[in-house]
């Protein structure tokens, strides 16, 4: 297939595009490179040292004889390109990562929120009307969050996607379908939420064919292509932002810094190995719904875990201390999480579980590149509401 991965420069669309591209396909990234200009502007850099674009480019043609071409395009600013690009190259199939993707950066100041809002909801919006006008009929996988779902917690496992409710009618009870009611906890996860009211419309309206992955907190860092040469080495985000809380862990434990639990570390999130991810994207392409389906909608993840436990486990790994801090989000303070899986699972998924990941990823990822932490970017001051911005910058 000739797969466009749009945000392919990103932490997952890098792997992502790698690997498609080693099972044959043609691989086209189309990113604006806004992720790199947000490192500069929060003054942090990925743990691991990344290459331009290009040249990752010019080393994945060299170890694997596989072209992977590179197109600077802004989704959300670029309508007319972004069209004219799917004219000319009539994709099979389209992966969109290219969103703004961390919480806590959207929250970080009014600024912060308009660009999150105006970047993720034009992104997606353009790429539907530009591939209802170009004609094309490549499927659509969308990269989603468990996060939609919210985290009260219900005590019934989160379907993927759908819900079956009855409404009392004059005439008796009627059965109906609907999207899992969205209840987003920052204005990142309420553009996931804006996302999928796109993607009804558009299914519905012109038939497009569109997956959505709901995925939980990517860990890890190596898939078995970027490991194939140092300079294909994938991002590591650990600073307040960008950093996801198992990731953070694991490089605080490298540089002997406290392991920031927020709160009493009672929330139960939904995690899935980069591997995985990769994985379930290539079973997604493989399962493409048909034009009239509603949207599929995937939970991609594979474990759940309560943050504290994770801190526990890290710290009994490598002999780290736990700090349990001020809570700079606006969240449940506990919560269980049970989620059904049973798609991904039944396509053949093989989940990499944490118990065997951990270690090497302490080992091989945190500790090599620990040297290039700046332990300033570690603590998390982005806050949810101006209150918690006051208790969270009287702790470090
Ligand atoms: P990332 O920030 O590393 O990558 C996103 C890429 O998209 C970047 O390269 C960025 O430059 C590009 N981009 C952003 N806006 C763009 C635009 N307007 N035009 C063109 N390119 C643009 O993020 P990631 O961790 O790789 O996440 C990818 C997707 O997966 C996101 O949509 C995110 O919501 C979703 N997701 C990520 C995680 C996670 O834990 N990382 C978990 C669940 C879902
Ligand atoms: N947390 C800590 N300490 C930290 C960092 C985080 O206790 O140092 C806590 C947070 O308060 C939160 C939980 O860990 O309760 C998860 O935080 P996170 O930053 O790992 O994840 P989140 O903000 O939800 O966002 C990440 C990705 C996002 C994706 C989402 C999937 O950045 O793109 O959509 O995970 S999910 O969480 O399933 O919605």
């Amino acid at each position: 297939m000739r797969i466009a991965i749009l945000g392919g420069d990103g932490f997952c669309g890098w792997p992502t595009s790698l690997q498609l591209s080693a099972a044959g396909h043609e691989v086209h990234i189309l990113d604006n490179l806004s992720r790199r200009w947000i490192d500069t502007e929060l003054g942090v850099q990925s743990l691991t040292p990344m290459d331009s674009i290009q040249e990752r480019c010019r080393i994945w043609k060299e170890v694997s004889g596989e072209s992977l071409h590179f197109h600077l395009l802004d989704l959300a600013k670029e309508y007319e390109r972004l069209k004219a690009w799917l004219v000319e190259y009539r994709p099979d199939a389209i992966v969109h990562f290219a969103e703004q993707r961390a919480a806590p950066y959207s929250m970080k100041s009014d600024r912060h929120k308009v660009y999150t809002v105006t970047n993720n909801t034009n992104a997606t919006h353009n790429l539907l009307a530009a591939m209802v006008e170009s004609g094309i009929d490549a499927h659509l996988v969308h990269l989603g969050t468990m996060g939609v779902y919210g985290y009260s917690s219900v005590g019934a496992p989160i379907p993927e996607g759908y819900l079956d409710i009855e409404i009392d009618t004059p005439d008796g009870k009627r059965a109906q379908e609907i999207l899992y009611p969205t209840r987003p906890g920052s204005v990142y996860h309420m553009t996931k939420s804006l996302d999928q009211i796109l993607f009804q419309f558009y299914a519905q309206n012109d038939g497009l064919r569109i997956t959505d992955l709901h995925q939980g907190i990517v860990w890890g860092t190596h898939t078995d292509q970027t490991r194939r040469h140092e300079q294909l080495i994938n991002r590591f985000d650990y600073d307040g932002d960008y950093g996801t809380v198992l990731n953070r862990f694991l490089i605080q434990a490298a540089i002997d810094h406290p392991l920031t639990v927020h709160g009493t570390g009672g929330q139960t999130r939904a995690f899935i190995h980069i591997r995985d991810s990769v994985r379930c994207i290539e079973l997604a392409l493989d399962d493409a719904p048909e034009a009239g389906d509603r949207v599929k909608i995937f939970n991609q993840m594979t474990e759940t875990h309560r943050v504290r436990d994770l801190a526990e486990l890290v710290a009994k790994l490598t002999g780290a201390k736990v700090a349990y801090l001020p809570n700079p989000r606006k969240e449940a303070p506990e919560n269980d999480l049970i989620v059904k899986n049973d798609q991904f699972l039944a396509l053949g998924l093989d989940p990499t579980t944490l118990a065997e990941g951990l270690l090497s990823e302490v080992v091989d990822v945190a500790k090599k590149f620990a040297h290039r932490i700046d332990r300033s970017r570690v603590p998390a001051v982005s806050a949810w509401t101006k209150d918690l911005g006051s208790r969270v910058e009287r702790d470090p």
